[in-house]
């Protein structure tokens, strides 16, 4: 079978793409170069000296590792060299970015967490970068702001992923399915390896942070129990799988099916907190397990339903098979 590369992928998207200007593509076309760069970094992470941690702290209040402010770098700077972009927003800023049109605007919004999982860089576990992109609105405001970026997830016109592993992956959807590219480092090229990816409605795998049980509510104890029961659709438990790395996690849920959750943790007891950030996490994530025939809520609605109130907004997440979200929800609503 003659493969196809990510370039003729996108190009065949922008032939069926009515009045399409070709940003979109050159905007996939830049954020592809990135992913490449930052793999080529990741995987010689351990030779380079880029592990340890710079000793500062991002808007998470995290400690920044090297690889992951190197790259957070290398997307700001190629991407507002797209042409395609207004405004851009990483996990890593404090605040939006906005593009100037030194290099050209476009009417794209960009939004991404660079390096997801960098607490397992030193590990050598799966890293990964998460990217949602939409267009921005054409409001009462005639500068494009933050009300461009705090759109709901069912506004995305594209989302997806890079999976920096034992290969290097890119999955994504622009509404039209989702495609699963391969990179071939000897091609230098991703090439189109799982076509129309579509999850499983049943799965055999439950993947959350079980040390978190004592900070969970009672509906969520019973909900994550019902996994580790025999009482389920399977009849018998369903195997417990936890990379930590949010990326690894959901791609295998998406391959394999099954329930991704981050719920809602009671660490602080005034009020339950989720920990992963809507816009650049679950939202583009959920655009993936939909458009692949799975579920993605919050608990109580589904995710790309949820209008943001800020930037840095963090949300519970069940993502995954539609029978087990549906399951769950049962259990939480
Ligand atoms: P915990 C990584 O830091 C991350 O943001 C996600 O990649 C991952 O799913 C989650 O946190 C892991 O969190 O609390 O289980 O270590």
């Amino acid at each position: 079978m003659s493969q196809v590369t990510v370039t003729e992928h996108l190009l065949l998207h922008q032939k069926r793409t009515p009045d399409a200007t070709g940003r979109f593509t050159q905007l996939l076309h830049d954020l592809i170069i990135s992913a490449k760069l930052i793999a080529r970094s990741v995987s010689k992470a351990g030779l380079l000296d880029v592990l340890g941690e710079t000793g500062e702290i991002n808007v998470q209040g995290e400690q920044v590792q090297k690889l992951d402010e190197y790259a957070n770098r290398v997307l700001i700077h190629r991407m507002e060299r797209s042409g395609a972009l207004c405004i851009m927003a990483t996990e890593e800023n404090a605040d939006i970015i906005p593009v100037s049109d030194r290099f050209g605007q476009g009417d794209y919004i960009f939004i991404f967490d660079p390096l997801d999982g960098s607490s397992n860089i030193d590990v050598n576990v799966n890293v990964g970068t998460i990217f949602s992109i939409h267009k921005r609105l054409y409001g009462s405001h005639p500068d494009p702001g933050i009300s461009d970026v705090l759109q709901p997830g069912s506004k995305q016109v594209a989302a997806g992923y890079f999976l920096y592993g034992p290969a290097t992956m890119m999955v994504y959807t622009t509404g039209q399915g989702v495609n699963g590219f391969t990179l071939d480092p000897s091609v230098g090229e991703f090439l189109l390896s799982h076509p129309n990816i579509m999850i499983p409605e049943t799965g055999k795998i439950y993947s959350v942070n079980e040390g978190n049980y004592a900070l969970w509510d009672s509906k969520t104890r019973k909900a994550v129990d019902y996994f580790k029961g025999t009482k389920n659709r399977r009849g018998h438990p369903y195997s417990l799988r936890y990379v930590g790395s949010l990326v690894a996690d959901f791609h295998r849920t998406l391959l394999y099916g099954g329930i991704f959750a981050y719920p809602k943790s009671y660490k602080n007891p005034e009020r339950g907190e989720g920990k992963l950030r809507l816009l650049c996490e679950a939202s583009p994530l959920s655009f993936v397990a939909e458009q692949a025939g799975g579920r993605a809520t919050d608990g109580a609605g589904r995710i790309l339903d949820i209008e943001p109130g800020h930037l840095h907004e963090r949300v519970p997440l069940f993502i995954g098979s539609k029978n087990d979200v549906d399951d769950v929800m049962r259990f939480l609503a």
